[in-house]
């Protein structure tokens, strides 16, 4: 059962993700999840990095909320069975700009 971040793994983890010049994940009003959009240069560059992302998430079993037009890639990270953010979308987050930089 994965366990909710603590305001501690807050400030050391999610932080940096939120700052702009790391990750620029932004917090969800009313949720405790993340969110970023991402936009590449056409639909197959777009699609390339969901199904990166895809089998990133199946080696981690942890999956994204996700929505996806054209070139635009609409991201949400929570934890279902903690209805919270925990370490798992953190590290997700991570494999997730790693995918989007790699295809940009
Ligand atoms: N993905 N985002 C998210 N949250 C979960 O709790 C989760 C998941 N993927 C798979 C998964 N949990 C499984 O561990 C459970 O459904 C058994």
């Amino acid at each position: 059962m994965a366990r909710r971040l603590s305001a501690e793994d807050r400030a050391q983890t999610l932080a940096p993700l939120l700052s702009a010049e790391h990750g620029a994940w932004a917090l969800v009003d009313g949720r405790d999840a993340i969110k970023k959009t991402f936009v590449f240069a056409d639909f197959n560059r777009a699609f390339a990095f969901m199904a990166s992302v895809a089998l990133s998430a199946e080696k981690m079993d942890h999956h994204p909320e996700w929505f996806n037009v054209y070139n635009r890639v609409e991201v949400t990270l929570s934890t279902h069975d903690c209805q919270g953010l925990s370490a798992r979308d953190i590290a997700l987050a991570a494999h997730i700009d790693a995918a989007a930089t790699s295809l940009s």
